[in-house]
């Protein structure tokens, strides 16, 4: 008999487990003071280029913390930039992007991204997957609409205003970025999958702006298709202020449904339906009280989580860059514990 799955994609199939499995968004990142060290003097972009600085960034929180999958050290606008796409990610503001995209030629400029463009991550996520051993890498990738919100609005944005002016006003532009946007990604996710990440993670961090009815003729068509094409590894989709958006963001392809901290777990099952799991959804501000506040809540999100078919322990968004890492270290043992069977 095949030794068994790793919790982690146990809990993302929905079938039983020996403790709920937990990781954390950000667990990678600047709450850590090694990840700090390691980054001084070195912009963003280029370690997202730097095979052994992915892999050391990945395995920092998996040293510290007892989780049951690490995310593969990137971000969303990494496939961008390897397409050409002249951007930077700036310290304390994010992904600002030289020239928004905003018209049919700058559209048509963009091309596919093939596993060549980004031979760093193709050669990171092997040797990620020769150190972890047991612990299953997660890769990701930013949706459509969210990368679209970067490329449109040239940088971080509040309303996605620009974004939802083009998207109603011009469809057919709309069309055409997004369709490109959804080759990207999946070329994004195919190389992590075919180097070796076990589950992937779609990120549609701001599609919590449109309404389920423009959900689901702008955005859902396109997540679809690049859940269509993740078919052979568990496919989990996020969101932030997606409570109305839950069963749709399910129904596009998901496997599993993160929810963020504003809708209770047992709440979300609801709103999602059988035949999924989901992932969250602890609010990471929670994380900056004392810890007597921290362990009734995360029972809490325990307790409701039960009510779903499968559940992932995670925070309702990314670690908080000022977070104590003992927070996170003993969350994760307090998961194990309590939810031991
Ligand atoms: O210099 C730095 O340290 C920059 C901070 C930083 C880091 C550590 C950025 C800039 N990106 C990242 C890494 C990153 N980004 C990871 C890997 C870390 C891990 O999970 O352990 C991941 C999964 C992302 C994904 C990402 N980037 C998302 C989706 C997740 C989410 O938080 O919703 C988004 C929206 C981005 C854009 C982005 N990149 C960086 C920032 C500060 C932002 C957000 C800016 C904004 O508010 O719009």
């Amino acid at each position: 008999m095949p030794a068994e799955d790793p919790v982690f994609l146990r809990a993302c199939r929905r079938e039983p487990v020996s403790h709920t499995p937990v990781w954390f968004m950000r667990q990678a990142g600047r709450s850590l003071p090694e990840y700090l060290r390691v980054r001084e003097g070195i912009p963003m972009l280029e370690s997202c280029a730097n095979p052994d600085l992915i892999i050391e960034i990945t395995l920092q929180p998996v040293r510290r913390y007892a989780i049951d999958a690490a995310i593969f050290f990137s971000d969303i606008v990494v496939p961008l930039k390897a397409i050409g796409i002249d951007l930077d990610i700036k310290p304390g503001v994010g992904p600002v992007i030289a020239d928004p995209i905003r018209d049919k030629d700058a559209v048509s400029r963009l091309r596919p991204l093939a596993s060549d463009d980004v031979p760093y991550v193709t050669e990171a996520v092997k040797g990620l997957v020769a150190e972890l051993g047991d612990i299953p890498l997660i890769g990701f990738a930013g949706a459509p609409f969210t990368l679209a919100s970067y490329l449109i609005e040239g940088g971080p944005s509040k309303n996605h205003d620009r974004t939802k002016a083009l998207m109603y006003g011009e469809p057919d532009i709309w069309q055409s970025l997004m369709s490109a946007l959804t080759e990207i990604t999946i070329g994004f996710l195919r190389t992590q999958v075919a180097a070796g990440a076990r589950a992937v993670q779609l990120f549609d961090s701001w599609v919590g702006a449109v309404a389920p009815e423009d959900y689901t003729r702008y955005v859902m068509p396109y997540s679809e298709q690049i859940f269509a094409a993740m078919a052979d590894v568990p496919r989990i989709h996020f969101g932030v202020g997606t409570g109305e958006l839950l069963g749709l963001m399910g129904e596009a392809g998901a496997d599993v449904v993160g929810v963020d901290w504003r809708v209770p777990l047992d709440d979300a099952a609801r709103r999602v339906g059988p035949g999924k799991a989901l992932q969250g959804n602890l609010d990471p501000s929670i994380l900056l009280a004392p810890w007597e506040v921290v362990e009734p809540r995360a029972r809490q999100v325990l307790a409701q989580g039960r009510v779903a078919e499968g559940h992932i322990f995670n925070l309702g968004h990314g670690v908080l860059p000022n977070t104590n890492p003992d927070q996170l270290a003993r969350l994760a043992d307090l998961v194990h514990e309590v939810s031991a069977r």
